[in-house]
């Protein structure tokens, strides 16, 4: 079970490991966990990885998952619950295949779990699904949200009762089909030397099942307040953003992809633009890294996946949390996950 972490020092900034956290569970391979507390009590909204046979390639084909599972617990360290299918390809009226990474939202009683799928067509959009219930199951729509492209969303909801949706993800996740604003199948991306391709925010419509505006691109900058460029693979958006607020700012954090990091970067309103701040997890074994961030029992905490359980295989992962730690200043402390 998840233990809290110790502090060590390695290098120029201040590094605390993850306390050697174990999957979550073990009796299914899970991943992108997008955590939530709904009635005093911690939801896990994770990809279910499966071995579905398709070879590892740079789309993410392997990535073949059929299924969500819901994962609860009352208590950081106690008793985890599957919940059991709460919502499958087989029941999703537009699907082609790839459910990859979800999230969910409450409101007024009702709850949302949103999903990267690719159609019929094999291009990725979002979908949404109702539930009365936090762990499903959830009852999808007919169609893709209107509007939406690429993967990886994120619901955020502020301190006034809005909702965005945070989404995009290049490569396999194809952001870089939109470049220009309208869908290219062909992947094009900008030279090392411009800006990065954007990650995407919506607000929310009232029904939480649309856009209440068309999705707008969202600004990465250095601290100079020069853009973040699509040759700075450190640095630049790739898949998975996040947004929580810490102290009145807001923190969007997201992997760099390629070179495997969770990083983070701030600001003070839901579209940014938001300055980048640092790294706040190492990489973990296995190519991807996806994580959430979510307060519960007075506590932050870091949740994120790696393929430790099935011995390294990519597309196998397993779902873990940690302890978050902030500075006096709102940098969060770096964690390395393997730190003895
Ligand atoms: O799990 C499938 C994909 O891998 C996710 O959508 C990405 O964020 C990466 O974790």
């Amino acid at each position: 079970s998840p233990q809290s972490p110790k502090t060590a020092q390695s290098g120029p900034s201040q590094i605390v490991k993850s306390g050697l956290a174990e999957p979550l569970v073990e009796h299914i391979y899970t991943a992108d966990p997008s955590a939530h507390v709904f009635n005093d009590r911690l939801y896990i909204y994770p990809s279910h990885d499966v071995e579905s046979g398709i070879p590892q390639n740079d789309n993410g084909d392997h990535f073949d998952m059929r299924d969500y599972h819901i994962l609860s617990m009352d208590d950081v360290g106690g008793e985890v619950t599957d919940h059991g299918v709460a919502l499958s390809v087989d029941d999703i009226p537009w699907a082609g295949r790839q459910l990859w990474a979800p999230d969910a939202a409450e409101k007024d009683g009702k709850y949302y779990l949103y999903f990267p799928l690719k159609d019929k067509n094999d291009v990725f959009h979002i979908g949404a699904a109702v539930s009365d219930v936090p762990e499903g199951p959830f009852t999808p729509e007919p169609e893709p949200i209107a509007g939406s492209y690429s993967m990886d969303p994120a619901v955020y909801k502020d301190d006034d009762g809005e909702y965005y949706m945070y989404f995009g993800g290049i490569w396999g996740g194809q952001l870089q089909r939109y470049e220009g604003g309208t869908y290219n199948p062909e992947d094009v991306y900008p030279p090392d030397d411009a800006p990065a391709v954007k990650p995407r925010i919506a607000k929310m419509a009232d029904d939480m099942l649309s856009f209440a505006e068309t999705p707008k691109e969202i600004e990465l900058l250095d601290k100079d307040g020069t853009p973040i460029l699509q040759g700075d693979n450190d640095r630049r958006f790739f898949e998975a953003a996040w947004v929580h607020k810490y102290e009145g700012t807001y923190y969007f954090s997201y992997s760099t992809g390629d070179t495997h990091k969770i990083v983070y970067a701030t600001g003070d309103n839901p579209y940014g633009p938001f300055t980048y701040q640092g790294v706040i997890l190492e990489p973990v074994l296995g190519w991807t890294n996806h994580h959430s961030i979510a307060k519960f029992k007075g506590k932050w905490y870091l949740f994120y996946h790696d393929s430790s359980l099935s011995g390294g295989q990519t597309h196998l992962r397993s779902v873990k949390m940690t302890e978050l730690t902030y500075n006096p200043d709102g940098t969060i402390v770096t964690i390395d996950p393997y730190l003895e």
